[in-house]
C-alpha cells in the first residue's frame, strides 16, 4: 500500500501535486507537510502538520511514524529568492535533500525531488538542451539543483533508494502563487491582466523560456514514479518541456482573452540575467522514448484553461 509524504506542500507544485496524490491514494495515505503553519494553507484534502526538512530527526520521524512508502520533495527556495540569500538557499535546497534521502534509505522508502531548466548554465547549448549536456550553473538555485541530480543518483547506487527526478521547467498554474522564480512573471500575467488590464513585465520582451502547465506537470510526477526501474536509463533527472513562448508572444495570447490588456517592460537585471542563462527549450526526447512521456497542454490551450479556472475563482483571489 502506499503512504506517501509531501514536503514544501504549501507551495505551488505542493498544493496541486498533495490533491493529486490524495485522489490517487486516500487521504489518509497522504501526510501534508510545509514549514508553514498548516492553519494557514492546508485545504483539508488530508492530515497536515509543521515541518522543517532542515530537522533531520523530526524529518525522520515523520518519515517512520507515517510508515511512509514514498516521499515528494518539495520544500526548497526558487531561483529570484535564492540570489538574494545564496547560503540559506545552498542550506535549504541541499540540506533538505540530504535529510529526505537519509530518511529514505533508512525507513526505506522512495523518493521524488524535483530538479529544473536551472540546472544548465550559459555554456550548455540553449535550443534545445539536450539530456546530456554542460551543467554548469551561474546561479546558487541552480547549483543545488545540479547537486541534487547527483545526490539523488548517488544514494540509488550506495543505498538502493529509489531516486527520481525531472528537470521541470517554469511552471503555470492557478492554484498557489508561485514561490520566488523567474519563470513567475507567465501566471503573474495571467492573473494581473484579469484584475488590472495591463501588467509590467520584469523581463525583456523577446526572452524565450521554457514552460508547462501544472496539469502536465502532475501527470508527469505521477508517470515517472509509476515507470518500471528497468525502463529509466536516467533517474536523476529526465528533461521534460511542452511549450516555449516570449513576454510578447504570451501577451498576444493573454489579450485574446483580455480585450485591451496592454503589457509594458521594466526588465529586472537580476532577473534578466538569470533568464538568460536557461534553456530556451529542453530537449525531452530521452522521457519520450523510455517511458511515454507525453505533454498535453500547448500555449493555446494553457491559456483557454487559466482563464476558466481564474474567472471561476472569487475576485479577491486575483486582487492579489
Ligand atoms: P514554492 O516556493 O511554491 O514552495 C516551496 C515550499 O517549500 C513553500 O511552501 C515553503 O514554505 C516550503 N519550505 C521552504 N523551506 C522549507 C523547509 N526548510 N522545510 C519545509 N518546507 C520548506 O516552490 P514550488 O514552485 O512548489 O517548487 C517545488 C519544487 O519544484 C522545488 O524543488 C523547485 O525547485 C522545483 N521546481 C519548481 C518549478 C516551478 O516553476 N514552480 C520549476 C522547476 C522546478
Ligand atoms: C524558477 O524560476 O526559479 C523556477 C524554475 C524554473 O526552477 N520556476
Amino acid at each position: 500500500m502506499n503512504r506517501v509524504l509531501v514536503t514544501g506542500a504549501a507551495g505551488q507544485i505542493g498544493t496541486e501535486l498533495t490533491a493529486a496524490l490524495v485522489r490517487r491514494h486516500g487521504r489518509d495515505a497522504v501526510l501534508a507537510t510545509d514549514l508553514k503553519d498548516p492553519e494557514d494553507w492546508s485545504r483539508g484534502d488530508g492530515p497536515a502538520v509543521q515541518l522543517d526538512c532542515l530537522d533531520a530527526e523530526a524529518l525522520r520521524e515523520a518519515v517512520r511514524t507515517f510508515r511512509a512508502t514514498a516521499v515528494y520533495h518539495l520544500a526548497a527556495i526558487l531561483s529570484a529568492t535564492g540570489e538574494g540569500n545564496p547560503l540559506s538557499a545552498y542550506k535549504t535546497n541541499v540540506g533538505s535533500l540530504l535529510n529526505v534521502l537519509d530518511a529514505a534509505a533508512h525507513e526505506r522508502c522512495r523518493v521524488f525531488a524535483p530538479s529544473s531548466i536551472a540546472a544548465f548554465g550559459p555554456d550548455a547549448p540553449r535550443d534545445p538542451t539536450p539530456q546530456s549536456t554542460t551543467q554548469r550553473p551561474t546561479t546558487m538555485y541552480g547549483v543545488t539543483k545540479v547537486a541534487g541530480e547527483l545526490l539523488g543518483d548517488y544514494y540509488h547506487q550506495r543505498y538502493g533508494v529509489d531516486a527520481r527526478s525531472l528537470r521541470f521547467p517554469g511552471l503555470v498554474s492557478h492554484t498557489a502563487p508561485p514561490g520566488g522564480g523567474v519563470t513567475d512573471y507567465a501566471v503573474d500575467m495571467f492573473r494581473v491582466a484579469l484584475a488590472q488590464g495591463r501588467y509590467t513585465c520584469f523581463l525583456s520582451p523577446d526572452t524565450r523560456m521554457d514552460m508547462m502547465y501544472m496539469p502536465d506537470a502532475i501527470r508527469a510526477v505521477v508517470e515517472l514514479m509509476d515507470a518500471p526501474a528497468s525502463a529509466l536509463a536516467y533517474r536523476n533527472a529526465y528533461n521534460v518541456t511542452a511549450m516555449q513562448f516570449t513576454p510578447t508572444e504570451l501577451a498576444e495570447v493573454v489579450g485574446a482573452h483580455v480585450p485591451g490588456f496592454r503589457i509594458d517592460y521594466e526588465p529586472d537585471p537580476l532577473r534578466q540575467a538569470i533568464a538568460d542563462s536557461w534553456p530556451n527549450r529542453l530537449d525531452d526526447s530521452e522521457a519520450r522514448a523510455q517511458w511515454g512521456w507525453r505533454h498535453r497542454y500547448d500555449l493555446p490551450a494553457m491559456a483557454a484553461d487559466m482563464f476558466r479556472a481564474l474567472r471561476s475563482q472569487a475576485p479577491s483571489a486575483q486582487d492579489d
